[in-house]
């Protein structure tokens, strides 16, 4: 019998708090090898040099998806599996890869340590988005570099898929991302989670999850991908009695029937 990546702790934290991790989805070694490619695009299109720590900037965006053998390499059968368990295996549009690549050298370090107010957002401003869309599927992100507490992390807010999921019920019509930020944003936010891990690790969060980007006060630059999982179909939220739902619809069903919780350190937080 396959055995499945995500247990029910891990599917029970993606549906509850918005995220699940898998811990070694690829190996350090891989890791390593790929981040070379991120180290060489970065010197192609900055003059951004490994060796030389005076061209670093506080942050550096490579966006655009890297097609190297030893980038894709990183998108494992277990992965793919994990990512399968959460959207449907079948409804996932099966897309292995890896971009764009946010690398953080020391976003924030002359300033004390704190979870920052701004720049909140979910991806996706390509599109519309709507409760069932199945453009983002999922936000992947995978851990290129070993990430340390206060070594520049991604900042989830836990739960707020939930919010999201019922800004979006009540706009059938759809939302532009700026109008969708600013209308969950309207209501304070807060259960702060800062993503570490070691590199091989990636963090599957719901495509609805609030995230920014962390302030960074220690360790080497931190280089992650983030990328989606975007689905075949839209997602059936209200099917016929007797219809089974993914793990993701399924969460977007919970989230609309629950009472809202009120979150903990909960402070107002923009774009
Ligand atoms: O750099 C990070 O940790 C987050 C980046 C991010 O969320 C984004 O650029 O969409």
């Amino acid at each position: 019998m396959r055995t499945r990546v995500l247990g029910p702790e891990e599917i029970e934290r993606f549906m509850d708090s918005g995220y699940a991790t898998v811990r070694q989805a690829f190996t350090a070694r891989q890791a390593a090898a790929a981040c070379e490619c991120v180290w060489r695009r970065m010197e192609q299109k900055a003059g951004i040099r490994r060796s030389d720590p005076s061209t670093w900037p506080e942050r550096y965006d490579i966006a655009e998806h890297l097609r190297n053998a030893e980038v894709l390499e990183c998108f494992t059968d277990r992965l793919a599996d994990a990512i399968g368990q959460l959207v449907g295996e079948h409804n996932w549009r099966g897309e292995r890869r890896w971009g764009f690549w946010p690398v953080n050298f020391s976003f924030g370090r002359s300033r004390p340590y704190d979870f920052p107010a701004t720049s909140w957002h979910i991806d996706g401003n390509w599109f519309r988005h709507t409760v069932d869309s199945p453009k983002q599927g999922l936000l992947v992100i995978g851990l290129f570099t070993d990430v340390e507490p206060r070594g520049g992390g991604t900042i989830l807010s836990l739960g707020s898929h939930k919010r999201t999921a019922r800004v979006l019920a009540a706009h059938p019509e759809g939302m532009d991302h700026r109008d969708l930020f600013r209308e969950v944003l309207s209501v304070p936010i807060g259960d702060f989670y800062e993503v570490t891990g070691s590199a091989g690790d990636v963090v599957l969060a719901h495509p609805f999850l609030f995230h920014t980007k962390g302030m960074k006060h220690r360790g080497a630059p931190r280089i992650i991908s983030n990328t989606e999982a975007g689905l075949r179909r839209p997602m059936t939220l209200a099917g016929a009695p007797g219809d089974e739902y993914t793990i993701l619809e399924q969460s977007i069903r919970r989230a609309l029937r629950e009472e809202p919780a009120v979150p903990s350190d909960a402070r107002s937080c923009r774009f």
